[in-house]
């Protein structure tokens, strides 16, 4: 890997799975790549455990409800600056507010408002290392053993 490759943990929340397409498509196009995609229905412990950092927020109770209404999808993300070029993709976190000031953006284009925003990306490279570790763990490698931790989507 060059100096500037970097991972970095991109997220499809249940308001946005079924634009997975498009937003597949639009990682590609800014020149990143997907490496790792995993869809999971989180549990409210799950939940709750990766957005920890919130746990005092007025918002938080909407953030896990929100969070775990349906499935998830997981990708790790691969490409020159990908922490910042994949933030730059979603767009500010509030959808209202990236319809304004990035029309382009995944949050504008299939988010709703400050909860429903239709995806995550991480915002250092230490929280995508905490991140990735958390939807594809080393200790489970790629097989039976990592899925055991998730719930089925069926
Ligand atoms: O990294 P981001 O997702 O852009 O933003 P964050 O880490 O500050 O917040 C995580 C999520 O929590 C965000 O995607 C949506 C929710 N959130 C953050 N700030 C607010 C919020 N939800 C509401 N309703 N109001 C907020 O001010």
């Amino acid at each position: 890997l060059g100096s500037r490759k970097q991972r970095t943990l991109g997220l499809i929340k249940p308001d946005a799975v079924t634009k997975l397409g498009a937003i597949f498509q639009m990682v590609y196009d800014a020149g990143l790549t997907i490496t790792k995609a995993k869809m999971t229905l989180l549990s409210r412990k799950e939940a709750m455990d990766f957005y920890v950092e919130h746990q005092a927020k007025t918002f938080f109770t909407d953030l896990i409800e929100f969070f775990i209404s349906g499935p998830v999808v997981a990708i790790e993300i691969l490409g020159d600056e990908a922490v910042s070029l994949w933030r730059k993709v979603l767009g500010p976190t509030d959808s209202s507010a990236a319809r304004n000031e990035a029309p382009e953006s995944i949050r504008a284009k299939f988010g709703t408002d400050g909860t429903k925003n239709a995806a995550h990306g991480s915002d250092t490279l230490a929280s995508a290392a905490r991140e990735l570790e958390f939807f594809f763990p080393s200790s489970g490698g790629h097989g039976p053993a990592n899925t055991a931790k998730f719930t089925d989507c069926t």
